[in-house]
């Protein structure tokens, strides 16, 4: 038995891709189950986790539903304190705690007007000035972790914590609607675009199901500013360097051509998830460089 974590659109979802981050950046295994927003998909699913509303949801593997991604964080973090979701030093738990706090409580004009949406970069978004109001409190607060607990890392209080991942869909913002920041604050951003758990689950998102009509604006495009992907593409046929799934061990189904090589997948999407950012897989990759056979 393990944990289930109930995840909306991955594209689209920050409060899921918290769900999932505290689990994937931290080791924890899981399992998800994925609904549609915007559908009778979600409150369907959510039927079975009673008295759960919102994605993301955990059920422990005694049984217990927890909704609210504060409080699978804190569940996470007294049930697996070897993952180290908070930073050991009280004093940095205590301001990483606040932090977490108060992006799960606030920064509203910022989520309204910018929502997550990994499919797109804008040029501008004209943010209003509640927005702005809102993009200095984030700078005011990411310099106040790194200065109160001394962070000699891209992260906001030494290493990577649950702290981060409540502004890793704020950093997604700050990239998609490229949103006026000071280089300080840039620097955050870029680190969470680099984030292996980050790529991982934007590469899902990026292939997991069809565009959401809720998240179109007309603004201008820019490419995407975080790490650009190696170049790979979907091929026809099954025939393929390795005979078995990096990911299951199950028989090649789904193929993709990369630097002239192909290399096959179970099922479509983890053949379609590893074309939209192959280095975010490190089992693709150790089969790339000949670390692992199919
Ligand atoms: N406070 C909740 C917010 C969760 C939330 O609003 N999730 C959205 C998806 S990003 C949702 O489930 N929306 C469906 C709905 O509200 O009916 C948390 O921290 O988990």
């Amino acid at each position: 038995m393990t944990y289930t974590l109930v995840i909306g659109d991955r594209g689209y979802s920050s409060w899921s891709l918290r769900g999932w981050l505290l689990f994937d950046a931290f080791g924890i295994p899981v399992q998800t189950v994925q609904a549609r927003l915007y559908t009778d998909e979600l409150p369907n699913l959510l039927k079975q986790f009673p008295p759960a509303r919102t994605a993301p949801t955990m059920r422990t593997p005694a049984g217990t539903v927890v909704p609210e991604s504060l409080a699978i964080a804190e569940e996470l973090a007294s049930r697996h304190p070897q993952a180290r979701l908070w930073p050991a030093d009280p004093e940095h738990r205590a301001v990483a705690r606040a932090l977490s706090a108060e992006m799960h409580a606030g920064f509203t004009a910022l989520r309204n007007h910018c929502p997550m949406n990994l499919r797109v970069s804008y040029t501008d978004c004209a943010p209003p000035p509640e927005v702005l109001a809102d993009l200095a409190r984030l700078e005011t607060v990411w310099a106040w972790a790194r200065q109160a607990t001394g962070s000699q890392t891209p992260w906001l209080c030494g290493a990577y914590s649950a702290a981060d991942v409540f502004f890793a869909p704020v950093a997604a913002r700050v990239a998609g609607y490229n949103l006026p920041v000071g280089p300080m604050a840039m620097a955050y951003v870029a680190a969470h675009l680099a984030q292996p758990s980050f790529r991982r689950w934007r590469a899902m998102g990026l292939v997991d199901g069809p565009d959401q009509d809720f998240y179109r604006r007309d603004y201008p495009r820019r490419a995407w500013p975080g790490p650009v992907p190696l170049p790979a593409t979907p091929v026809e046929g099954t025939a393929a360097e390795n005979a078995a799934c990096p990911y299951s061990g199950k028989p090649v189904t789904h193929v993709l051509e990369l630097s002239g090589r192909r290399f096959g997948f179970c099922n479509a999407f983890c053949r379609d998830k590893t074309v939209a950012d192959p280095e975010a897989w490190p089992a693709f990759m150790a089969l790339v460089r000949g670390e692992q056979t199919g």
